[in-house]
């Protein structure tokens, strides 16, 4: 008699907690490839090669370690297809009388979890995830009383708890947020730090026999893969970011370059949201470097920021709003997604620049998601439905808990302010401000309306029009309102004219 340990694909952490008090005599582990999480959204062929590759190196690993491990590969004929079967096959097989998971990224996944004592009349227990610095409970706790849940607020706590860049009971640089520093646009003549380049061994070879055998309808492209998939390699990846990136991370955060998909960010977040790194770890080795002088404390805050700060925040969010959060729709924005998102082909560089470099990586900075694929999204109203199954499926490292609340929360404020406390909606200046795309694209940032106009500035003032019964009565977009209010009628008839033109040929 024994426990069966399930491991879902983005738990791949030795410190897992459903790992705790494992008996490597009597405890049988269970991993699985299985067909319905590969197809429940058609995620991007370098996805599916991440996770299966990480999955098996994080198998061998733990049978290197003397666990007793089943494992199932997709292509096994014994694979019955799905998380749940798996579950009762290994039941069926193994003197189970009780099984243990770590509670799972996905409210889906919770739901049938959730089944199995019932369907199968064993003992359950679903162990909170420790990897994170906050549990659901204690995010619960903390939003309960709170009229507004603001980032800011959320993340200060949490610097505070886990003392992260403290002195006695400040923030160090008497400042908690210095994010005023962090907006310089990039040139072209800065050297950047190249990405770590990991070889291909023969399980990420077979892994990618069989994704392009049997998902080459599913959109991205697998090769280049240069995506760490064992825990030594990511740390690998986290000490480059450390020593050669971190330095310039603040300055550059915002900024994007014509095929420079990744600039100074770190490129960590498939390793944090599978487990191959934990957030303290990233967190903590950051704090070093400043206290060593190798970053500045702009950089070193604002990295940090993100990890305990949004990172925590939105899982936060995710918990404490699903099932509900899903069905959101403030704006009531219906709008079908464009096959631009799919096939890259549009006049407007930088969204075809954006959605090209995401279908090469299955990647793609924040700036590059929320200000040009996320911003285009929010102007024409696509339905949030629509958009979060694109966000979910085209990045490598998107689970429903951190795709869900940046997609409906923060570009479509479908939330209607719980996550931002305006839409992030802008013309295309600030695009023009922070990246080079406006210099090879067919319209003019610079021209307001017309055929030459960037569609950016006109479907922004529409934006704000079609949305104004909702918006008008938000604080902060008071001034914008007001400046509409005095535009020139002929100006306004001009917004309209154009934005139903471009509206009505979008494909
Ligand atoms: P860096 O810029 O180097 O940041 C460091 C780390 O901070 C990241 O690795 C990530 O773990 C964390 N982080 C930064 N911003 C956020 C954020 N807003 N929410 C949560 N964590 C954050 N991130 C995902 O991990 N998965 C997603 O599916 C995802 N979908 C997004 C969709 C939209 C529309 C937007 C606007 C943002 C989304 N993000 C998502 C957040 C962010 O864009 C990515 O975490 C980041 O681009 C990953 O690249 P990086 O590791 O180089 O990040
Ligand atoms: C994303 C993903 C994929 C593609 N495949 C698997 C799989 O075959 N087996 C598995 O255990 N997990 C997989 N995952 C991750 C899950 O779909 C799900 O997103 C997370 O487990 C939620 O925490
Ligand atoms: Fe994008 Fe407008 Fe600039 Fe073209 S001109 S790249 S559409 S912001």
């Amino acid at each position: 008699m024994g426990i069966l340990r399930v491991i879902l694909g983005d738990q791949l952490s030795c410190s897992l907690s459903s790992l705790e008090h494992c008996d490597k005599n009597a405890d049988l582990i269970m991993m699985s490839e299985v067909i319905d999480e590969a197809t429940y959204v058609k995620h991007h062929q370098k996805k599916l090669v991440y996770v299966f590759s990480a999955m098996r190196h994080f198998a061998q690993d733990l049978i290197q370690k003397d666990y007793n491990v089943s494992y199932t590969k997709l292509e096994a004929i014994n694979n019955s297809g799905s998380l749940t079967s798996e579950v009762e096959r290994a039941i069926r097989n193994n003197n189970i009388n009780k099984i243990i998971i770590t509670e799972p990224g996905e409210y889906r996944v919770l739901q049938y979890i959730r089944s199995w004592e019932n369907k199968f009349g064993v003992k359950v227990e679903i162990l909170k995830d420790t990897r994170f610095l906050c549990s659901i409970d204690n995010f619960e706790k903390w939003a309960r009383p709170r009229k507004q849940l603001r980032m800011e607020y959320f993340y200060r706590e949490i610097r505070k708890k886990y003392s992260v860049l403290m002195h006695d009971n400040s923030p160090i640089g008497n400042k908690w947020n210095f994010d005023s520093q962090n907006r310089n646009p990039i040139n072209k003549k800065v050297d950047i730090p190249r990405l770590l380049n990991f070889t291909k061994d023969q399980i990420t070879l077979d892994v990618i026999k069989v994704v392009s055998e049997k998902f080459n309808d599913h959109f991205g492209d697998i090769e280049p893969f240069n995506l760490a998939v064992t825990r030594r390699d990511a740390v690998k990846s986290l000490k480059e970011f450390i020593e050669n990136k971190l330095i310039k991370f603040g300055d550059y955060q915002d900024a994007m370059l014509e095929n420079e998909p990744v600039l100074y960010h770190s490129y960590l977040s498939f390793y944090l949201n599978s487990g191959l790194l934990l957030p303290i770890e990233c967190v903590r080795a950051a704090e070093r470097a400043y206290h060593q002088g190798k970053a500045p404390l702009n950089a070193v805050e604002g990295f940090i920021r993100q990890i305990i700060g949004w990172r925590e925040y939105v899982r936060g969010i995710y918990w404490l709003k699903m099932p509900d959060y899903k069905n959101e729709n403030f704006l009531m924005s219906n709008r079908k997604l464009p096959s631009l998102y799919w096939d890259t082909k549009t006049d407007m560089n930088c969204l075809h620049q954006c959605v090209k470099e995401t279908k090469n990586n299955a990647y793609a900075h924040h700036i590059q998601r929320l200000m040009v694929l996320g911003n285009f999204a929010l102007l024409i109203g696509v339905s949030p439905k629509e958009m979060n199954e694109w966000f979910l499926i085209v990045y490598a490292d998107a689970y429903e808990w951190v795709e869900l609340p940046n997609v409906s929360g923060m570009v479509l404020f479908a939330d209607g302010g719980l996550l931002a406390s305006k839409p992030y909606a802008s013309s295309g200046s600030y695009i023009n401000k922070m990246s080079n795309y406006c210099k090879n694209c067919k319209y003019k940032v610079s021209v307001k309306n017309g055929s030459e106009a960037c569609p950016f500035n006109y479907l922004y003032w529409n934006f704000l029009v079609k949305n104004k019964d909702k918006l008008s009565n938000n604080n902060r977009l008071a001034m914008i309102y007001s400046s509409y209010n005095k535009m020139d009628e002929n100006k306004k008839l001009a917004i309209e004219q154009d934005s139903d033109l471009f509206l009505s040929s979008l494909k």
